[in-house]
């Protein structure tokens, strides 16, 4: 036992002092070593992830929510949750939907008039300066309901949704451009651009692809949709994206699959065609310069416009020289740019290669217009092997590659073997793989995809995990895995389960690079950031009519609601702003009033509103939700709903 024991407590403490205290508790660990099973491996990785109470994680981490429309925010090396945020879909806990005025920011991801509440989230992206990670804001995709979230890194709240007015899916989203000046997303499943009906047949003519490049005012951390644009692409199905940075900054790379244009076109009893889009051997690497399409959007005559937004048609991006095609591997998933911008590698899941492309080498081909041909619809092709640096031989089904802080070291996770692989993208050798729990898709780098890569860690994210946890059902837990590789090798530390949807994507930041504020100016809209209109201060709380429409100025502070008594009449509609009082950053207060599907949380500093009609008589006892003080219940009062 000796070596480990030492070796463990110079790994948690390093001085001779702790070392003598863990030689004390030997007796003790071997004990609980045995009593649990645990080898010395175990416990060198269970030290490496532990937290002693109130020690704080290096980096924190945005994961996908998957089906749930969600954002889960966790700490690294500990694994442990830190919050849900509430994107695309109702949180009840913080009352995200369920008050007045996060209800409009839900309501801002209405598509053509029709609510939506719920997202398949995807890809959440940090944003950049410089390509690196600067803690401001979050964008996040929703690939179902094509819509862009945007979340404020103050406060961890979902501040726009931007529907995309003329995708019908989305899957290249978010990635920021490398100063946040845009948000890439790209479509998935071509369709037309309006929202009519077009029959199938006419999928040539009149499906699509594209790009949607967002505006982004970083200042402000609002998507402007009037100064964005969307480049036009063929019907193949677009997918993931990347922005390029260093020496390929100004472009934007977007791979695509079903290059097939295959529809099904099967009458309803005979087989799919399975190998319908599987058919070519190569899908295609769309790259196209947002910077100069950027400026090309700015006059009308450049564009079309489609349900209210400016569309740039291919025929003029390519007489703008700013869209090209480069064959890529069938079916690809990641297109992930090095961080000098030099490199671009892609992997797709039907080879068993890395594809890593040369930057230089696909200029020197644009600008000498050397071209190989044009796809149907005009695009020039570029040469496969000419604007490739090299292929990696990683292993079966390759997706997504994250950058490391050792000059060329790169970590692809590989579905198939389920594993993932260290290896150096410029010499193009293996280095070392690593078995994961099945189903891995992304994996994430500690800021493994900016121009700062950090290396320390990769999470490998799996998902459904039949047997690494209890058996909670046939509906199973994700697992985040997170693997060490500060050493030569790789090495597994330890299995989180996610009880929310697909973990797809998940971007990780320095902790220190966050500043996030514990408490509001006091009666702030939390989510414009502005004074609200129903900010109300100790001595103001009033009950104001006006005809059948009945308006409550209410403060919270521990332990009162006032006002404690409320009368309306059966059929008002009740508008209830409230503040709440408190300085210290802990005193929460929620509201609701059983009966009418409301709840609010109010953070110290906080003003926000509730409304409805009051339809139902009775009386109806309201309280805060949160337990706040030693008097939390009896900080409550009455409701009474009478028949006029
Ligand atoms: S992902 Cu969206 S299908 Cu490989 Cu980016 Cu999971
Ligand atoms: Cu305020 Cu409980």
């Amino acid at each position: 036992m000796k070596p480990v024991l030492s070796k463990i407590s110079s790994l948690l403490l390093g001085t001779t002092l702790a070392v003598t205290a863990i030689h004390a508790a030997d007796g003790e660990l071997s004990k609980v070593m045995k009593e649990r099973g645990l080898s010395e491996i175990d416990v060198i990785r269970a030290a490496k992830t532990y937290n002693p109470t109130g020690v704080k994680d290096k980096y924190v981490v945005f994961s996908s929510g998957g089906q749930s429309g969600q954002v889960i925010v966790y700490g690294v090396p500990s694994m442990r949750i830190l919050k849900y945020i509430a994107v695309f879909t109702p949180e009840p806990w913080q009352g995200y939907g369920y008050d007045k005025d996060s209800l409009a920011i839900l309501r801002q991801g209405n598509v053509r008039g029709k609510e939506i509440n719920w997202g398949d989230t995807h890809h959440p992206a940090l944003s950049e300066i410089d390509g690196k990670y600067d803690g401001k804001w979050l964008a996040i995709n929703d690939k179902a309901n094509p819509r862009i979230a945007v979340l404020d890194l103050e406060d961890f709240e979902t501040k726009q949704i931007v529907p995309n007015p003329v995708f019908k899916s989305n899957h290249g989203g978010a990635f920021f451009t490398p100063n946040s000046e845009y948000i890439i997303e790209a479509s998935q499943y071509a369709a037309p651009y309006d929202n009519n009906y077009h029959s199938i047949d006419d999928y040539k003519e009149s499906y699509r692809g594209g790009v949607t490049m967002w505006k982004f005012d970083h200042k402000i951390g609002r998507i402007k949709p009037k100064d964005s644009y969307t480049i036009e692409m063929p019907p193949y199905h677009q997918d993931l994206s990347d922005a390029g940075k260093g020496a390929s900054y100004g472009w934007g790379f977007t791979n695509s699959f079903n290059t097939e244009m295959y529809t099904g076109g099967i009458e309803i009893g005979n087989p799919p065609n399975e190998a319908g889009m599987s058919r070519n051997d190569t899908d295609f690497l769309h790259v196209y310069n947002w910077k100069k399409l950027a400026e090309v959007a700015k006059d009308p005559k450049n564009v079309k416009i489609v349900n209210g937004h400016p569309i740039i048609p291919m025929e003029v991006a390519v007489k703008n020289n700013a869209l090209f095609l480069i064959p890529e591997p069938k079916s690809p998933h990641g297109v992930d740019v090095s961080p000098d911008g030099k490199y671009m590698i892609v992997c797709g899941k039907l080879d068993t290669h890395a594809s890593v492309y040369s930057f230089e080498k696909i200029k020197k081909q644009i600008d000498n217009k050397e071209f190989i041909g044009k796809d149907p619809y005009g695009i020039p092709i570029l040469d496969m092997k000419k604007s490739l640096h090299g292929q990696a031989e990683l292993g079966l089904g390759p997706l997504h590659t994250q950058y490391s802080n050792v000059d060329g070291e790169v970590y692809t996770s590989l579905y198939v073997d389920s594993q993932v692989v260290k290896w150096n993208y410029k010499d193009l050798k293996v280095l070392d793989k690593e078995n994961v729990h099945y189903n891995i898709g992304h994996l994430a780098g500690m800021e493994g995809k900016t121009s700062d890569p950090q290396g320390d860690y990769i999470i490998a994210l799996n998902k459904l995990a039949i047997d690494r946890f209890q058996n909670v059902g046939p509906l199973h837990p994700q697992n985040h895995q997170l693997i060490d590789i500060s050493g030569k090798t790789m090495d597994l530390l330890v299995d989180m389960p996610l009880p929310l949807g697909e973990p797809h994507q998940a971007v990780a930041i320095r902790a220190e690079k966050l500043h996030p504020h514990v408490r509001y100016k006091m009666g702030t809209n939390s989510k414009t950031g502005k004074q609200h209109i129903g900010k109300t201060l100790a001595g103001q709380e009033r009950i104001e009519r006006d005809g059948n429409h009945v308006t409550i100025y209410a403060t919270f502070v521990r332990s009162h609601i006032n006002p404690e008594r409320i009368t309306v009449n059966k059929g008002d509609l009740v508008t209830m702003h409230m503040t709440n009082l408190e300085r210290a950053q802990d005193e929460t207060h929620g509201f609701t009033i059983g009966g009418f599907d409301q709840h609010a949380s109010l953070e110290p500093g906080e003003t926000t509103t509730m409304e409805f009609v009051a339809d139902i008589e009775g009386v109806f006892p309201y309280y805060c939700t949160e337990f706040c003080s030693a008097l939390h219940l009896e900080m409550m009062g009455y409701m009474m709903v009478k028949d006029p």
